[in-house]
């Protein structure tokens, strides 16, 4: 029987952070489009004394509720779809995105993004979803939500480019402040 380590959801938050942030922080390093090999990502993981094995692997890829991670076509490689703090390049092909998407963020945030825009702070992009529902749980995972709408076709009829990740999230350098609004939700 296999020894286990904790939960799916914490197994997921663990990959989360090596292939997206700490790689180094259990030996392997990311290609530079944030792939890395099954293999030798399972044997780092048994390293630490936090093995997975690939079936393990393989149900937490396709479980995973928001599909934050991808396997090659052969099954040998592995990245995170998006949410990088390392620097990688997801090789994504720069597409139209629909006219409205949305943000999900906190009051205490609202007044510095409506003067300075939308930015990506730690991250490499600007993360919007084409859903109402995912942005409010995106920014209620810091307190009260408010969403944001964001007039994402003027932004590419103005020459923004956008890039859609394989989990339907659209990623974008920066939204300057006159794409934004603030949408109505339910209290
Ligand atoms: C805010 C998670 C002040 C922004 C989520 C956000 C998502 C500003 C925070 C995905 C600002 C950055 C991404 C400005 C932006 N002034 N605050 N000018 N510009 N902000 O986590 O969009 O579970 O990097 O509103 O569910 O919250 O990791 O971005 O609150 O899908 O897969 O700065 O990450 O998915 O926070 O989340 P984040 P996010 P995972």
């Amino acid at each position: 029987m296999t020894y286990s380590w904790g939960s799916d959801v914490r197994k997921s938050k663990f990959l989360s952070l090596v292939l997206r942030h700490q790689p180094e922080s259990i030996g392997i390093q990311l290609d530079a489009n944030g792939w890395v090999d099954v293999d030798e990502l399972l044997q780092a993981m048994a390293r630490i004394g936090k093995p997975l094995s690939f079936a393990e692997l393989e149900e937490l890829v396709e479980s995973n509720d928001k599909q934050r991670f991808a396997l090659s076509g052969d099954c040998s490689r592995i990245r995170a779809n998006q949410g990088h703090s390392v620097s990688v390049d997801l090789a994504l092909e720069a597409s139209a995105p629909p006219e409205e998407l949305y943000h999900g963020t906190v009051p205490e945030y609202l007044e510095s993004i409506m003067a300075q825009g939308l930015m990506k702070m730690r991250r490499q992009h600007v993360h919007l979803s084409p859903g109402v529902d995912f942005a409010v749980r995106v920014g209620g995972r810091r307190g009260k939500p408010i969403v944001l709408m964001v007039a994402t076709g003027r932004m590419h009829r103005d020459g923004h480019r956008f890039f859609q990740t394989q989990n339907g999230v659209w990623l974008v350098d920066a939204v300057p402040p006159q794409y934004l609004t603030v949408f109505p939700i339910a209290a």
